[in-house]
């Protein structure tokens, strides 16, 4: 290849970046997740409480084992959905249950929050259609 030639092929890849993550696992028909625990709009007493995590339709499975009609928890802290096309990201905003966990302490500090799940696959890439919760919000006293 030419030196602008290479140029071209990485300006190129450079506009598209996403195209590498475009491997996505289907959903399975009628998938549904939703917050079971807290309830919208609730207040909570204490920093520290139980998510409960609902799942309809499909099945929870440890991250690393692809499989039909499976996915792992996430919980969105205080934030929007990410980029439904590449793997979720890991930080205090978005919390991974990759052992396959339906239910997780979490602490927050006082003050309004918001609360959204959304399933990944064995990758933590959201399915293709992305099953997600309504988001809550709740306040923390
Ligand atoms: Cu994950």
């Amino acid at each position: 290849m030419q030196r602008r030639e290479i140029l071209l092929a990485l300006a190129a890849a450079a506009l598209t970046p996403r195209l590498a993550f475009a491997e996505r696992t289907a959903s399975p028909p009628g998938a549904e997740v939703y917050i079971i625990w807290p309830p919208d709009g609730a207040t909570i007493p204490t920093g520290k409480f139980w998510v409960r995590m609902g799942l309809r339709n499909m099945g929870v499975c440890p991250k690393g084992i692809n499989r039909p009609n499976v996915g792992h928890h996430h919980v969105l802290v205080d934030t929007d959905l990410p980029p439904l096309d590449q793997p979720i990201p890991s930080d205090r905003n978005h919390l991974h249950f990759g052992a396959g966990e339906t239910e997780a302490r979490i602490e927050l500090p006082p003050g309004k929050h918001t609360l959204q799940l959304l399933m990944g696959d064995y990758n933590h890439v959201p399915h293709d259609p992305p099953v997600y919760s309504k988001k809550i919000t709740i306040t923390v006293k």
